[in-house]
């Protein structure tokens, strides 16, 4: 049968789950039925929700309620019920019972017939890979800082001071939206003038995701206008617009860019430990089904940070075995050269290392921090502790120097 099956954090006194778990399933398909005619209740069976199993954490009680236990409860849904589509799966699974009480969504598990709707990423992590030539290692990312109020020459010059270092992509800060100073369509074009010429000059090839920002409807003909433009990958603030918006981008075969999804506001939805939804469904699991390339979100290290075990799990849910293509995992905020052997440790090649502080404020500008980046993964990968390496590599040096 195709449907979705939802695992969802309850607390709750011992023994009183199974009750709750029949009227979440219940409340959220057939309503109250077990009073009607018996031909009805037959027909109402195949939509009602089925309870599949309960756990309950004897040992783990409420910090605030001694008396009440944590349990897990698995809940499937008919897919019968909704239109194959995410706003109406998360209406479905966490609709009004988002609002009722401490209820927090741990995890969705899409039957094969239902994931057929979501194609994922159109690029993904090999596809990434191929457009920039670069395999076996993670690759950097940097971010433009300090852009708000300054014109596109200023854009133009830190953008080729992050290329010259050597990083792989460069993405627009999430805070830059369109305005006179630097309009979207010239940051396109400006760009691809200054990342040409630093190929021409050093045969290293950087691309550059472009803020797409504005109001929803206008969306696709800005994207489209990028992709006319030459645009390399477009940067999204997807959980200010809803993961459905990111969809529609991805699938529209008139656009065909890498996805880069930012995190901006999901925090809003995942960071309680008793409401809302987990880290790695949100940022990674859906963020993937919907189609996003990369996956923006903060490390367990550093100055946002994650709790390890849902930043694990996130890197895990972007890049496990599904039909649906692999996206990159990219921790970041607050990123340093200092930090990558614990990233590589955890996410492994096939990620992307992400800093903007991390690279601007390194001693030797822009162009020093990317280097010290490319030379501390350098030297994780050859087996060499940094503090080694830093013998041999000066921007690397001043970096452990700042940051340790
Ligand atoms: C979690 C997203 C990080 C991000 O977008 C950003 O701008 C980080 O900046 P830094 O590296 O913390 O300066």
């Amino acid at each position: 049968m195709s449907s979705v099956t939802s695992l969802y954090q309850v607390y709750g006194k011992p023994g009183s789950f199974e009750k709750k778990a029949e009227g979440i399933a219940l409340g959220l398909t057939v309503g109250s039925w077990t009073d009607l005619p018996l031909l009805e209740q037959e027909q109402l069976k195949q939509h009602k929700g089925n309870v599949v199993s309960i756990t309950e954490f004897e040992h783990i009680h409420h910090p605030l309620k001694p008396d009440q236990i944590k349990a897990e409860i698995k809940i499937e849904y008919p897919s019968a019920n909704f239109s194959a589509d995410l706003p109406a799966i998360l209406t479905t699974v966490f609709g009004k019972l988002s609002l009722d009480g401490e209820v927090k969504l741990l995890d969705l598990e899409f039957s094969p017939e239902l994931l057929t709707n979501f194609p994922g990423p159109r690029f993904g992590i090999d596809s990434i890979r191929e457009l920039l030539g670069v395999y076996g290692r993670p690759l950097i990312m940097s971010i433009f800082k300090g852009v708000i109020g300054r014109d596109i020459n200023y854009l133009a010059d830190q953008l080729r001071h992050q290329a010259l270092g050597g990083v792989d992509l460069v993405k627009d800060d999430e805070i830059l939206f369109d305005n006179p100073l630097t309009p979207f369509e010239k940051r396109v074009t400006t760009a691809q003038e200054v990342l040409h010429q630093v190929y021409e000059e050093t045969g290293h090839r950087t691309l550059y995701a472009v803020n797409l920002s504005g109001r929803t409807s206008g969306l696709k003909a800005k994207a489209q206008k990028a992709k006319e433009l030459g645009a390399d990958a477009l940067l999204f603030n997807v959980h200010a617009y809803g993961l459905d918006v990111l969809q529609e981008l991805v699938e529209d075969p008139n656009i065909q860019l890498p996805f880069m999804a930012h995190p901006a506001y999901s925090g809003a939805f995942t960071s309680s430990p008793f409401y809302g939804v987990a880290t790695p469904l949100l940022l990674g699991k859906l963020t993937r089904y919907a189609g996003a390339d990369f996956s923006l979100f903060p490390s367990p290290y550093g100055s946002v940070a994650l709790e390890k075990t849902a930043a694990l799990s996130l890197g895990e849910e972007l890049t496990k075995v599904s039909t649906v293509k692999r996206s990159f995992p990219v921790p970041s905020a607050g990123i340093h050269p200092g930090l990558v052997p614990l990233l590589i440790e955890d996410y492994g090649i096939d990620s992307i290392i992400n800093a903007g502080g991390g690279v601007h404020g390194h001693p030797a500008g822009a162009t020093g921090g990317g280097l010290a980046f490319r030379q501390a993964v350098s030297a994780v990968l050859d087996g060499i502790p940094l503090s080694e390496a830093a013998k041999q590599y000066s921007e690397l040096k001043k970096a452990i120097e700042l940051w340790g």
